[in-house]
């Protein structure tokens, strides 16, 4: 999978690329990561990339050309699958859009800033809008972080079966049930019986009653 990134603060983003999960599936060759930083796209010598809004009111607008100049550059080179900006007025971000955006071959992900991009933008090249929750960040940089870490680690491969993302939390819209390690009992603080027993078929009935009694409590809405 290639991912293609344009973004104004390319040093925000570039981290969790190089640590963990995310380094070790770009290391393997199963994901590739490119990115492009607006500000080389923009006009002038200032490099001009956003301006005031049409119809007044705080804060700077991305324009159109030099995002169109970034993105017509990347379609001339390859087919593009899903071209992603990211925005909180959008859609929240759940498992299943992890899932179908792990099977796409060629992505771009925008990521906004200030007041956002022009409506045109959107109009014109974005064919999907995500949002990661409801609260607002500087500018969605971490928020593209926070999607690639949740889809390149779904490409086959990437995770060890010691970690399979099939028993993942959210993977069957519950939440996970609790885990113990060593020692059995801390403080009097035992280990429920029958994790202990060996009993596998029992040891799961137990796990999904636990998934669900969690996920009844905590998350109801999932439920639905
Ligand atoms: Cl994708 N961007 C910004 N700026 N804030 C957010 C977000 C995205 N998702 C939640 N809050």
């Amino acid at each position: 999978m290639r991912i293609d990134i344009i973004t104004v603060e390319p040093d925000l983003i570039k981290s969790p690329f190089e640590n963990s999960m995310m380094k070790r599936a770009i290391d393997k060759g199963l994901a590739e990561v490119h990115f492009h930083n607006l500000r080389e796209y923009g006009f002038g010598n200032y490099r001009q990339i956003d301006d005031y809004q049409f119809g007044g009111g705080a804060g700077m607008v991305l324009m159109i050309e030099p995002i169109a100049k970034c993105i017509e550059k990347l379609q001339s080179e390859r087919t593009y699958d899903e071209i992603i900006y990211m925005t909180p007025d959008a859609k929240t971000l759940n498992q299943a859009t992890a899932n179908t955006l792990s099977l796409k071959e060629n992505i771009i992900i925008l990521t906004g800033h200030y007041k956002g991009v022009d409506q045109r933008v959107r109009d014109k090249f974005i064919t999907k809008e995500i949002s990661i929750g409801d609260y607002v960040l500087t500018g969605g940089e971490l928020a593209a972080a926070v999607l690639c870490d949740a889809v390149v680690r779904l490409i086959p491969g990437v995770l060890g079966d010691e970690t399979s993302a099939l028993t993942d939390s959210f993977q069957d819209n519950l939440l996970s049930p609790p885990v113990y390690t060593r020692p059995s009992e801390y403080e009097g603080m035992k280990v429920p019986e029958v994790l202990l027993s060996g009993n596998f078929p029992k040891i799961e009935e137990w796990r999904s009653e636990q998934a669900y009694k969690r996920t009844k409590e905590i998350r109801p809405d999932l439920l639905d």
